[in-house]
């Protein structure tokens, strides 16, 4: 049940994506997880599977750790397996333990006008990549989208996002090299108030989380569009790359605590072996993915479908 981008955007009257597309859809998903799919069931015969031997059932939670689901999750999806008695087909049966365990589907909250979405996660992870092809999903659903720069610590960062900004026919608001972060988030959310835009998208500097002085920054940038916008910022989406595995969880952790994330983009999906890793970050975390990129390309990002996920990603 491929879920669409008006769902995820909160559309009144939306609908799943058509039957026509979905094969097709889920064809592509399951191509990106190929690596991960190998990854986790590569080396378990599910077919062969005994639910009455011990050694099974420690063959499938060393299969889940080894596909970066984490321990949490794995002991837990385990729990749920043995306590079905009858398992039938175990890829199956993971597939729906897992979709059940990552939960209900969260909308991307930009349904306000202006409404704010906070980008945030380390260097490389695929913020702006991310931020140019949402806001070209956007604009093509009727939202018109102002992008803001306020990575001012890198100096490519600026003109990256305004190339972006481009070809997703949205604004784009920057700042002098070395400008200040917030200074620039402040404008953004002020020039789209003026000019009635209905998103603004923030995207921010990502050196790496072991410097304070990033979640600092951070927490400045989310100040100011808090005093700016009441209810601001409606959403901060952290963008981990899902190549990074345990890693990323990290990431997730620190970030969740720190930015105050309330969704996560998973990107690199087509390269990585790791995307078992989405598991561990809602399952662990509770941060619900709502976003999956799947490819460079502008619509290589895709909205979060647990069940079409953990389906490509164990069962295919
Ligand atoms: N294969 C693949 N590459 C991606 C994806 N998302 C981003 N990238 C690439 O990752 C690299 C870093 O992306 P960028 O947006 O600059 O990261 P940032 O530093 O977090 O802003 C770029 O080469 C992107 O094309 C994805 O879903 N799949
Ligand atoms: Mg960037």
């Amino acid at each position: 049940m491929a879920r669409s981008w008006a769902e995820l955007l909160g559309e009144p009257d939306a609908r799943p994506e058509p039957e026509e597309q979905r094969a097709g859809m889920f064809a592509r998903l399951r191509d990106s997880l190929s690596k991960s799919r190998r990854a986790l069931t590569g080396e378990l015969a599910a077919a062969a599977f005994d639910p009455g031997n011990a050694d099974d059932w420690e063959r499938l939670e060393e299969a889940l750790i080894q596909g970066d689901v984490g321990v949490r999750a794995t002991a837990e999806l385990v729990r749920r397996l043995e306590a079905r008695g009858e398992l039938g087909d175990l890829n199956e049966a993971l597939a729906e333990e897992i979709a059940t365990l990552m939960g209900e589907p969260d909308v991307l909250h930009v349904q306000d006008s202006p409404s704010v979405v906070l980008v945030v996660g380390v260097n490389g992870t695929g913020k702006t990549t991310t931020i140019g092809k949402l806001a070209a999903r956007l604009d093509e659903h009727g939202r018109s989208v102002l992008v803001a720069a306020a990575d001012t610590f890198r100096a490519a960062a600026e003109e990256q996002l305004e190339i972006w900004a481009q070809r997703a026919n949205a604004d784009f608001v920057g700042s002098e090299r070395g400008g200040d972060p917030a200074a620039v988030a402040y404008d953004a959310v002020e020039a789209a108030q003026a000019r009635g835009r209905d998103v603004v998208i923030v995207d921010t500097a990502g050196r790496l989380h072991t410097q304070t002085n990033l979640m600092e920054e951070l927490a400045k940038v989310r100040r100011v569009i808090e005093g700016k916008l009441a209810g601001a910022p409606h959403e901060t989406l952290l963008v981990i790359d899902a190549t990074t595995g345990q890693n990323g969880l990290q990431q997730a952790r620190l970030f969740g605590e720190a930015a105050g994330v309330t969704g996560v983009a998973l990107t690199k999906l087509d390269g990585s072996a790791k995307g078992g890793v989405a598991v561990a970050i809602a399952y662990e975390l509770g941060l619900p993915v709502k976003l999956i990129g799947v490819g460079e390309r502008l619509d290589d990002l895709r909205p979060f479908d647990a069940g079409d996920f953990a389906r490509a990603l164990v069962a295919g």
